[in-house]
Formats: C-alpha cells, sequence, structure tokens
C-alpha cells in the first residue's frame, strides 16, 4: 500500500515515522518524490492543483485539518481540479475540539470575569471592585455546530451561559438552545453578547460576519473567530469596534495569514490577535485517525468525516 504526503512547509520526517510506525505495511512517499508514482491514498494539507488533478489510482484524500477549504478551493481556478468519485475525508476531532474549546472558554472566561479591567487596575496599583456582568445576561452564540463547534457550546453550557447553536439544519446538543437555517438566523444572532464563529467555509458562508450580523449582537459584544478569514468583513468588524458596538473581538484567523504588520488589527487594542494557534493538528493523534480509516477503508466498513463536496464540507 502506498500513501502520498503532502505538507506546505516540507516537514516530512515526522509525518513519515509516525505512518510508519502505526502502518507498518504502507509506503509514504512524498509528493515531491513520487509525482510520477501512483498511489492508494494521498495525505494532505493545503495540496497544490497539480497533486490531485485527473488522479484516478487513489482510493482517498485525507485532509490533515477539520476545514477541507484548502482542497475545495482548487476548483476555483480549475472546475476539474478534484478527481471525481474519491473520497474526501476530513480529520474528524483528532484532539482539535478539546483545543477549540479550551481556546474559546479562555476568551468568554477573560470577558466575563472582566480579567482586563483587572490588569488595567493593578498596572495603576488599583485595588477596587469592578461590578460583574450577569451570567443569565451573557448569551453566547455558536455558529456552526458540528464536531468542533458542538464541544465548545457544550463545554460553555457546563459554565452556566445560556448558550445558543446554530446550523444549516437542525441539530440537537444537550443544554444548548437550537437555531437552524436561514428562518431561524435572526432569532439565533439577536442580543447574543458573544458570537463564536466555528462554521466551515463555503461560498454560503464567506463574508457572514458582516455589518448586518454584527448590529443584530448586543451592544458591546464580543466576536470569537476560530473558523476561517474569510467569514469576516475586516472592515465591517474594525467599523463596529470604532463605533463601540463590538466591545471586543478575539481572532485566530484571518484572510491574509500571518496577518500583515500593516493590518488596522495590529492597532486596535479590543482586538486580540493569536496566529491560527486555537486547535494544532495533533499529528500523532491525526495519524492514528487516519491509519484507522485506512484499516476500515480496507476491511469494506464505513469511515467518519467524509466530505460532502457539493456541500462543501
Ligand atoms: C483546520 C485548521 O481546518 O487547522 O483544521 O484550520
Amino acid at each position: 500500500m502506498k500513501l502520498q504526503l503532502y505538507v506546505p512547509d516540507g516537514r516530512y520526517a515526522p509525518w513519515i515515522e509516525g505512518f510508519a510506525e502505526v502502518l507498518p505495511e504502507a509506503q509514504c512517499l512524498t509528493w515531491e518524490e513520487s509525482r510520477d508514482a501512483q498511489a492508494d491514498f494521498a495525505v494532505v494539507w493545503r495540496p497544490p492543483v497539480e497533486m490531485l488533478r485527473g488522479r484516478t489510482d487513489l482510493r482517498a484524500i485525507f485532509n490533515l485539518g477539520a476545514g477541507v477549504d484548502g482542497i475545495l478551493r482548487l476548483r476555483d481556478d480549475d472546475p476539474a481540479a478534484l478527481p471525481a468519485g474519491i473520497p474526501i475525508v476530513r480529520l474528524d476531532d483528532a484532539g482539535m475540539a478539546a483545543q477549540m474549546a479550551e481556546y474559546v472558554s479562555a476568551a468568554v472566561l477573560r470577558d466575563f470575569r472582566k480579567l482586563d479591567a483587572y490588569a488595567t487596575q493593578a498596572a495603576a496599583g488599583t485595588w477596587k471592585f469592578i461590578k460583574p456582568h450577569r451570567r443569565a445576561d451573557f448569551t453566547i452564540g455558536v455558529m456552526g455546530i458540528g464536531t468542533l463547534g458542538s464541544h465548545i457550546a457544550r463545554t460553555l453550557a457546563q459554565f452556566g451561559f445560556p448558550v445558543r447553536g446554530w446550523s444549516r439544519s437542525a441539530k440537537h446538543v444537550e443544554g444548548v438552545q437550537p437555531f437552524h437555517g436561514d428562518a431561524g438566523r435572526a432569532a439565533f444572532l439577536d442580543g447574543l453578547r458573544v458570537l463564536v464563529n466555528v462554521l466551515p467555509l463555503t461560498p454560503d458562508t464567506e463574508n457572514i460576519i458582516d455589518a448586518d450580523l454584527l448590529a443584530r449582537l448586543a451592544p458591546g459584544a464580543h466576536l470569537i473567530n476560530v473558523a476561517r478569514g474569510q467569514h469576516l468583513v475586516e472592515a465591517d468588524l474594525l467599523a463596529a469596534v470604532k463605533a463601540g458596538h463590538i466591545g471586543a473581538a478575539t481572532l485566530d484567523v484571518f484572510r491574509e495569514e500571518p496577518l500583515p504588520a500593516e493590518h488596522p488589527f495590529w492597532q486596535e487594542p479590543r482586538i486580540t490577535i493569536t496566529p491560527h494557534i486555537s486547535a494544532l493538528t495533533l499529528r500523532e493523534d491525526s495519524i492514528a485517525q487516519i491509519a484507522s480509516k485506512i484499516r476500515a477503508l480496507g476491511e469494506g466498513k464505513p469511515i467518519a468525516g467524509i466530505v460532502d463536496i457539493a456541500r462543501g464540507y
């Protein structure tokens, strides 16, 4: 069995060693060394178009992340870029849900417990009580209730916050008030104190966080984006922050990464910037998950995480 790997940073050795350990029957080759060779499976993150176009040999393409926009976007320039009939399989949690729930909880609790205001006071040597938020007023909405979003929503609900979830089709998550579809969008957004975006990036969700959406949130609301930079109309967020309607934003993803040095977000103290680290792809967990899916496919068993290409995630 042959596996063909592509990782944009070219750091192949730990992946090859990892697969050799858990899937010793497989020969792992880098894309660069095996361009003309056939393979059974491709394991990729943001692959070049030449790697997948016209392939008929592969039995599946494994994406080294939860979001598959890095593969599906190849069709933007070339509608035939993806080989027909070959399943694309996303990572299904693989340690990412817990990391994202930590990141989002940290941002929410920092805001809820007014830790920034206390830090400012402490820097001035001030010992003073600040009136706390009421938990019941701190409604949090999670947009995108898939594997990651439902774990985030459940975690926040466990802190006792009122939590709403919004998804394309109806979904139930314990302790989370469900909303779905276009019809449920306005009611979901209405008066949210915190909005967490975990949506997949598709043509329908690109630019979804715009001036109109932000205006529906509660005054002083906090936007947390851990999905993709292309969901957010950056100028609309900046305007809403400057106008005081949005009180804070915690952004882990950007249209251009790394965020350019001249980007105005860097100058806005109410925007917290992190370099796309809310959920790292954990190598060992990812390799173990892909290896077990390869084995399941070999035994003719169904696997989770197959992307619905028409839907875009
Ligand atoms: C992912 C990511 O999609 O890391 O997994 O952004």
